[in-house]
């Protein structure tokens, strides 16, 4: 159908990568970046109108429209693959076939899930060579007889009017065209390791989420893991890679990375959850992210990345906003103009050197972060849940859920405001229930049937909390100092998890006491903290009345157990004084 001029497969070694860099490199779909100071980087800008996932043109191909229910994008299959077909052929002309063979998670482990892309950009393999586990090893897995995931990408004309990112969760197959941007075209990610891992999930009884996981280690050396679901751009790669407060830090307090964006769980032998990251790689928001908000990620950066849609300096290094040190004198946008900061628009606007969802690709295992436990098959035990978002007002620092049924309904019915990584309206709030309302691969009722059911599956249940680190006073400042003192947050999380320590009860669930938590070195006062955990009923009130306008949608297939937590939740805000 694509009519490609070659078709090469991808290995996995490094003399194939250098090859596909060079070639890359002498059609200008990559530039070097200086080797002293950035050694293996690459810098790539996209389209202008292909920067950010297009969640309009994102849809899931199940026989029946129900089953994709109301908050996805649907398309018959048989009307969706004519469509695409039409775009897809001849496509590739004159074009080179790149066929990946890639692992979602360690090659082999019970966890992992297989997947094939075909693409026509070097782009995307060098991408998927940092992100996932990608060649041989795969291919001899693969065998004759296992099943993988098809998944087809041709960039085409790069055209907005012909892009389609098609899922077809019946066939297990991914069909994305038109686009060149990350979550669009790296199939392994949100295409596979989310809409379609979430649809087979169900079926075989786990999850797939839209979470990071972290370790915490404790002085005595303990390290318990939280898993953790915010909607993009909204800080997961920073809290996967914090480093503690320089008090925590004496005292001996650590985290560990597992993953920043995705996670896989399932109930073991135990009764308990277990999780892994099924990426190898980072794909993480740049602008904002500098030695102080995130030292790790920098590190992490600072080799062997690829570098999309931020200022290309004349010594061929990168910047972006609220980046390291000050901007470049003059540069290169990520539209590939010149470019000097301050410059101004007709309206009088700033411009931007760097496109606020400009991104980084490295690997994990460049993260002075990274876990050892990263590689294992079997993952690692998952004791709490955090669900997150970006609310200016209302919602309070933390709180816990009462049980996992009430935990089910707070995912289901979190919201946050819009960030640059979505197409959209910035700021507008939006309901994401468990920051997967653009990933969840089959009607999202059903979604949360399955979670309340994978609750019963377990002996001892993870704890469900909501952080919401954004809460912002009267003059719009945050109150609550966030990145690296969050630590003192995870750390009263997993306390309350193991249940060493009280909490007082409101109606929206537990929130922690002023003194249960490590405030050492930290200036911050009990009236602050009492401004972080106000609860305004009306406001609350009306928050109820979107919940509820939110959950009708669903009709019959919301499951009865939400509308009694519903109930239950109105009750408690009217008893509440
Ligand atoms: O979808 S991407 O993988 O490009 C990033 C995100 O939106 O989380
Ligand atoms: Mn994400």
């Amino acid at each position: 159908m694509c009519r490609p001029e070659k078709i090469v497969i991808i290995d996995g070694s490094e003399k194939q990568k250098k090859e596909l860099e060079k070639e890359a490199f002498s059609t200008g779909e990559l530039v070097r970046l200086n080797q002293e100071r950035l050694p293996g980087c690459a810098y790539h800008r996209t389209a202008p109108n292909d920067v950010a996932r297009t969640e309009n043109l994102t849809f899931i191909c199940l026989k029946k429209k129900q089953d994709a229910g109301p908050t996805n994008n649907w398309l018959a299959p048989r009307v969706a693959y004519k469509k695409a077909s039409r775009i897809f052929s001849g496509s590739m002309k004159g074009r080179v076939m790149y066929v990946i063979p890639f692992s979602m998670g360690p090659t082999g482990s019970p966890f992992s899930k297989v997947g094939v892309e075909l693409t026509d950009s070097i782009y995307v393999v060098l991408n998927m060579l940092i992100m996932t586990r990608v060649g041989k090893k795969v291919l001899e897995y693969l065998g004759h007889d296992k099943p993988f995931t098809k998944c087809l990408h041709s960039k085409a004309d790069l055209d907005i009017k012909r892009r389609l990112i098609l899922h077809f969760p019946e066939d297990n197959t991914i069909w994305s065209v038109g686009s060149g941007y990350g979550g669009n075209v790296l199939l392994g990610k949100k295409c596979l390791s989310l809409r379609i891992a979430s649809f087979i999930a169900k079926r075989e009884k786990w999850l797939a989420e839209h979470m990071l996981i972290l370790g915490i280690e404790k002085p005595n050396g303990r390290i318990d893991y939280i898993a953790g679901a915010f909607p993009s751009a909204c800080g997961k790669t920073n809290l996967a890679m914090l480093i503690p407060p320089e008090t925590l830090k004496k005292k001996g307090y650590r985290i560990w990375t597992v993953g920043d964006d995705i996670a896989w769980m399932r109930v073991d032998s135990d009764g308990a959850l277990w999780g892994i990251n099924p990426e190898s790689g980072f794909f993480g928001v740049l602008p904002g992210t500098n030695s102080k908000t995130n030292p790790n990620a920098m590190i992490t950066l600072q080799k062997n990345a690829i570098y999309t849609n931020v200022v290309l300096t004349p010594e061929k290094t990168v910047w972006w906003e609220g980046g390291e040190g000050p901007p470049p004198a003059k540069g290169t946008d990520w539209l590939g103009r010149p470019w000097r900061p301050g410059m101004r628009d007709k309206d009088g606007n700033l411009i931007k050197g760097a496109h606020p969802n400009s991104r980084f690709t490295a690997p994990i295992s460049q993260c002075p972060s990274a876990s050892f436990r990263a590689e294992h098959h079997h993952g690692v035990p998952i004791s709490a849940i955090i669900l997150g978002g970006r609310r200016a007002s209302l919602a309070p620092l933390v709180y816990e859920s009462f049980n996992w049924q009430h935990g089910v309904y707070v995912g289901a019915t979190m919201a946050s405001e819009r960030t640059a990584a979505q197409y959209g309206k910035q700021g507008e709030v939006r309901r994401d229930p468990m920051a997967m309302l653009p990933f969840c691969g089959y009607n999202i009722a059903d979604y949360f049937k399955h979670w309340l059911n994978m609750g019963k599956r377990m002996a001892k249940p993870p704890k469900i909390f909501f952080v919401n680190w954004f809460r912002k006073d009267k003059s719009g400042k945050f109150i609550w100092p966030g990145f690296a003192e969050n630590v003192r947050i995870l750390n009263w999380i997993i306390e309350r998890s193991k249940g060493n320590i009280g909490a007082t009860r409101t109606p929206l669930g537990y929130i922690p006491r002023y003194e249960d938590i490590d405030m050492d070195g930290l200036d911050f006062s009990k009236e602050k903290w009492d401004e972080l955990f106000f609860i305004n009923t009306d406001e609350w009130k009306k928050e109820l009345k979107e919940q509820k306008k939110f959950l009708d949608k669903f009709g019959k297939r919301l499951p009865k157990e939400l509308v009694e937590e519903h109930r239950a939740f109105k009750k408690r805000l009217e008893k509440y004084k």
